[in-house]
């Protein structure tokens, strides 16, 4: 949930997220509790906040409040600097000097105090992601019978990665004080088994359970969803279809690609694939239109500056090169765009680029064959995608191969309908199959 102030006065927002979607039934039947940083709140007097505190009550949340410091170092400095890049296979992304682990436990206390508070016995626990990975140990000590469950949304990286982190073994104990740990893919989850045997020799069972400290501890394998069917309803909306015809154009084909701007994402590889078509198929210069949806993220954070420009100005050359008076091949659109926008692109495109380096899911890879309810459009997908283990009916690709991908453009746009629809209705069958409900309720009831 979010914070906005409106007019002087405060709103509390719930979030539109994956998440927040997949868990908004078992939050509302459980009468339970979200627990987590709003964000930093400015501009509101005492009854301001009270006001706010009256919201999160009414959502039923409970929000946690972070200062500067715990800001920069927990979620700047730490999650986002080092983590993130830790995970995402990037360790030449990593500051030299790495401070502030207190912090990250200072802040991920917090939290386990906030929840023990609340703790209720039955109570079951479900944490969140690579920010709060000592959080389970944490609230073991507090509450010891607490039933918790631990899921990390983004990739667990090779061990080889994974070791080079000073904090290795103290990360892995945090996450060991959890009952469940859920990872989205098979590859994640063999990842994280080959640390805990390499820095604690423990091995997991048949049954996927590891003996802990005289408790079992379970791991498995939840590849997240989408709420396929609310994507499937909002698609179909005339105010949606008449965003499409203004999108489509009879004399271009529509490429796009939505993201966040980050490093991990494929961006520039994915620029430079849409450049070497250019070259490669000539005939392609005025028949294609690539828009690109940069969402701004994570400013603060320095190689998140820096990316930013790489990407203005990878933009800038290929329209140098390519554009004529009548047409632009890429349009570069850097913020978000509103929803019914994000639909109508998803049911315009004729080919969707999803090409991150190494992405833990990627949900964008799930809500658009979830829209196209003509069962039209291709689906490029990169191989280190975690959705790749399950959208095999995509054309994958390895984002490192710029001239592969620029090949397998080509092949998107030239291939027949019969196995444009037939890998289409496959792709569809499966997201419908594995939506965010199947998820919650599937990991839940392992927690149970
Ligand atoms: C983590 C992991 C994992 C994007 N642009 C706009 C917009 N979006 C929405 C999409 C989609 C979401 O943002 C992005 O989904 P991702 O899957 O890429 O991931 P994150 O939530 O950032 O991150 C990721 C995920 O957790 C779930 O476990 O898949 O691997 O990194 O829902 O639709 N929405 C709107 N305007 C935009 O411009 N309205």
């Amino acid at each position: 949930m979010t914070v906005r102030v409106e007019n002087g006065h405060p709103v509390v927002r719930r979030s539109v997220g994956g998440l927040a979607t997949g868990l908004r039934g078992p939050h509302e039947r459980s009468g339970g509790l979200w627990i987590g940083w709003p964000g930093t709140i400015e501009g509101l007097d005492r009854t301001g906040f009270e006001d706010v505190d009256r919201q999160f009550a009414t959502a039923r949340a409970v929000p946690l409040s972070l200062d500067t410091e715990e800001v920069e170092v927990f979620y700047e400095h730490i999650s986002n600097g080092v983590l993130w890049p830790i995970c995402h296979d990037r360790i030449d992304r990593l500051p030299l000097r790495v401070d502030g682990w207190d912090v990250y436990e200072r802040v991920n206390a917090r939290y386990a105090d906030v929840v023990a508070e609340h703790y209720r016995p039955g109570d079951r626990v479900w944490v969140h992601d690579y920010q709060l990975m000592r959080v389970p140990a944490l609230l073991r000590e507090r509450v010891p019978d607490a039933r918790i469950g631990y899921f990390l949304h983004i990739p667990f990286p090779s061990p080889e990665l994974f070791m080079t982190l000073p904090t290795r073994s103290w990360l892995v104990e945090g996450l060991m004080g959890a009952d469940l740990i859920g990872f989205h893919t098979r590859r994640y989850h063999g990842h994280f088994r080959a640390v805990l045997r390499r820095l604690f020799s423990v091995e997991a069972n048949r049954d996927d359970v590891v003996r802990w400290q005289e408790r079992p501890v379970r791991l498995g394998v939840f590849p997240m969803g989408v709420d396929t069917a609310d994507f499937a309803a909002r698609a179909a909306r005339p105010e949606v279809a008449t965003r499409v015809l203004e999108y489509r154009d009879s004399r271009q084909r529509l490429l796009v690609g939505i993201d966040r701007l980050d490093y991990s994402k494929g961006i520039p590889r994915r620029l430079l694939a849409v450049e070497r078509l250019l070259q490669m198929h000539p005939e392609w210069r005025e028949r294609i239109r690539f828009i690109q949806v940069a969402v701004p993220s994570r400013d603060r954070v320095g190689a998140y500056r820096h990316f930013r420009h790489e990407v203005d100005a990878l933009v800038g050359r290929i329209n140098g090169a390519f554009a004529t008076p009548t047409w632009t091949p890429v349009h570069y659109m850097h913020r978000s765009v509103p929803g019914d926008v994000l639909l109508a692109l998803y049911r315009a495109a004729d080919v969707m680029l999803v090409t991150p380096l190494r992405d833990g899911m990627n949900l964008v890879a799930k809500e658009f064959p979830a829209s196209r309810i003509d069962d039209e459009g291709v689906l490029i997908l990169s191989e280190f995608a975690g959705a790749a283990e399950e959208l095999s009916d995509a054309l994958l690709v390895n984002p490192y191969d710029v001239d592969g991908t620029a090949a397998m453009i080509h092949r998107a746009l030239t291939m027949d309908v019969e196995e444009r629809q037939r890998r289409m209705r496959a792709l569809r069958a499966t997201v419908i199959e594995r939506d965010v409900h199947r998820w919650t309720d599937c990991f839940l009831a392992a927690l149970g």
